[in-house]
């Protein structure tokens, strides 16, 4: 099995409850699920002013295969009532996998490791509490690293 890691965010309706039912249904998924603390970040990127974001992340072991574990997030995403009006717009729920063991898929859809979480302190301060020593297969660098970096 793959450990793999996974973002969790956001910004609209109650916050902590979609991140609270994201873990849990992650918990069905994964197994050894670490779930890092909740953080309040500023929007990064946004079009217009957006309310701010509640941040996460979790690691664990998947026995599905990526493409699978990608529509299952989809799915949870879609459970919160996710829209997608534009680009960063504001969202319910956003799941995004950023890491599946040592695998790069680069397919319509589906990019393995997450092209921008090296840049994203709202997604590795979070993952370098639970997963400090996890490598980036691109760089070659661990997470703990990719943020002393930032
Ligand atoms: N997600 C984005 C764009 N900007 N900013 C913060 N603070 N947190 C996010 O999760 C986030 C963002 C695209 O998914
Ligand atoms: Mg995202
Ligand atoms: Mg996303």
């Amino acid at each position: 099995m793959d450990r793999v890691a996974v973002a969790l965010g956001s910004n609209l309706g109650d916050r902590r409850a979609h991140l609270d039912y994201a873990v849990s249904r992650l918990r069905q998924i994964l197994t050894d699920l670490r779930v890092s603390c909740y953080v309040e970040t500023e929007p990064v990127g946004a079009a217009g002013p957006q309310p701010p974001y509640l941040n996460a992340a979790a690691t664990g072991l998947c026995a599905l295969p990526p493409r699978a574990l990608l529509e299952t997030l989809l799915a949870i995403e879609q459970e919160r009532g996710r829209e997608r009006p534009m680009a960063n717009a504001a969202r319910t729920l956003d799941l995004d996998l950023l890491l599946f063991g040592d695998r790069r898929i680069d397919e319509a859809g589906l990019v393995v490791p997450h092209p921008r979480f090296r840049e994203r302190r709202f997604v590795l301060e979070p993952l370098a509490g639970i997963a400090p020593d996890l490598i980036d297969p691109v760089s070659g660098c661990a997470v703990a690293e990719l943020l002393a970096r930032l």
